[in-house]
């Protein structure tokens, strides 16, 4: 019953006897399972596009730790793919868009009723998983904050610092505000579907958060997210949505002022003790372990989960790392992760 699973209960603002845990990027390479399929599915794109290795590798970590919530498997850059960017991912380097010959600019984006076209498989994806998850998992639904999307959409590739976009941001900034109100436009469309199609939250992911100076942070990272919130809960009344503004340092606080948002992820930088007076009185909190720590494991990885779940245990929390699990990671640092957590 929906009503029962944990992590919604937390995001309702529930404290429980211990937090529900998972994990970002809790499907991927560190699991050889995930080698395997991904091996089977050619290139990163192709799994994501298709439906039936999409919900295998989804489910992978469900099967294999039992986590409390499971995240679609996809990406933030599915979207400008979906708008009409080349989007292609480099074999041990990472992803690279560019516009096609026929965009001179951004303005010449596909219209936004058009990305249902190339994101029904992911659709598909959340619709399988709704049926095979066990009944205490929760379906997370997901996708890139528009500023984040726009850095590398801009770049054409991940940046160490965002320059190439934030110099956008003075030097073009009519075409600039364009891109974030298509962005915004559009991911309430894609988010709305995968609600349609069974996702019971929602995470936005503004990875980049903390590389916009103030007030541009106001303006493209914090204003088109409650835009976005808004207007999904509009549509889906009581669709619970997490926020993650990672590296938002004291603009975490921000967030804290609208009703739009549930939860909100904090960064491995954020403060357990700051966030358990600032921001858990208001949301439910999901993190922040190290993810280093799953590399290391051993009394590090103990002592830190006692810390962070006793500085957070007077209101809602989620576990979770600041950021995603590494390549790195050790399967068996992620049992006793789970094991510290439940105890
Ligand atoms: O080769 C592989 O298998 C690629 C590794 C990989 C994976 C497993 C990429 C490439 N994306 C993903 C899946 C993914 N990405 C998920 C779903 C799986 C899960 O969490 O279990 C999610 C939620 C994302 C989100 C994502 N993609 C973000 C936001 C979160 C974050 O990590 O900050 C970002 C920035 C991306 C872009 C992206 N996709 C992949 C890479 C290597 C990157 C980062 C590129 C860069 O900045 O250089």
């Amino acid at each position: 019953m929906t009503g029962t699973k944990r992590l919604l209960r937390s995001l309702k603002g529930e404290t429980l006897d211990h937090p529900p845990i998972w994990m970002m990027r809790q499907a991927g390479r560190y699991l050889p399972e995930y080698r395997e399929v991904r091996k089977k599915a050619g290139g990163f794109l192709d799994l994501c596009y298709n439906p039936d290795l999409a919900t295998e590798v989804t489910l992978q970590p469900i099967r294999r730790f039992g986590f409390d919530a499971s995240i679609l498997f996809a990406d933030i850059l599915l979207l400008p793919q979906a708008l009409g960017m080349d989007v292609w991912f480099e074999s041990g380097e990472g992803p690279r868009l560019a516009k096609p010959d026929t965009m001179s600019d951004f303005g010449d984006l596909r219209p936004t009723a058009e990305i249902h076209e190339t994101l029904s498989p992911i659709y598909q994806t959340v619709r399988n998983l709704s049926q095979e998850l066990p009944r205490d998992v929760t379906l997370i639904g997901f996708a890139g904050a528009p500023w984040t999307v726009a850095t590398y959409m801009i770049a054409g590739r991940g940046t160490p610092d965002q320059a190439p976009a934030r110099r956008f941001i003075y030097e073009h900034r009519e075409e600039f505000d364009g891109l974030i109100d298509r962005l915004t436009e559009a991911t309430i469309e894609y988010l709305s579907a995968q609600v349609d199609a069974g996702a019971e939250v929602i995470q936005l992911f503004d990875s980049w958060a903390g590389s916009l100076p103030d007030p541009a942070f106001q303006a493209y990272s914090l204003k088109p997210l409650v835009r976005i919130a808004e207007n999904l809960k509009a549509r889906h009344p009581g669709i619970p949505v997490i926020v993650f503004p990672r590296g938002a340092g004291e603009r975490y606080a921000e967030f804290t002022k609208h009703d739009c948002f549930d939860g909100i992820s904090l960064d491995t930088t954020v403060s357990t003790k700051w966030a358990s007076e600032a921001i858990q009185p208001h949301l439910c909190v999901q993190g922040n372990l190290d993810p280093m720590l799953l590399e290391i494991g051993g009394d590090m990885l103990e002592q830190e989960v006692g810390r962070i779940r006793a500085d957070l245990s007077g209101g809602a929390h989620v576990f979770n790392l600041g950021h995603g699990i590494t390549i790195d990671g050790q399967i068996d640092n992620v049992h006793k992760l789970i094991e510290l957590v439940r105890k």
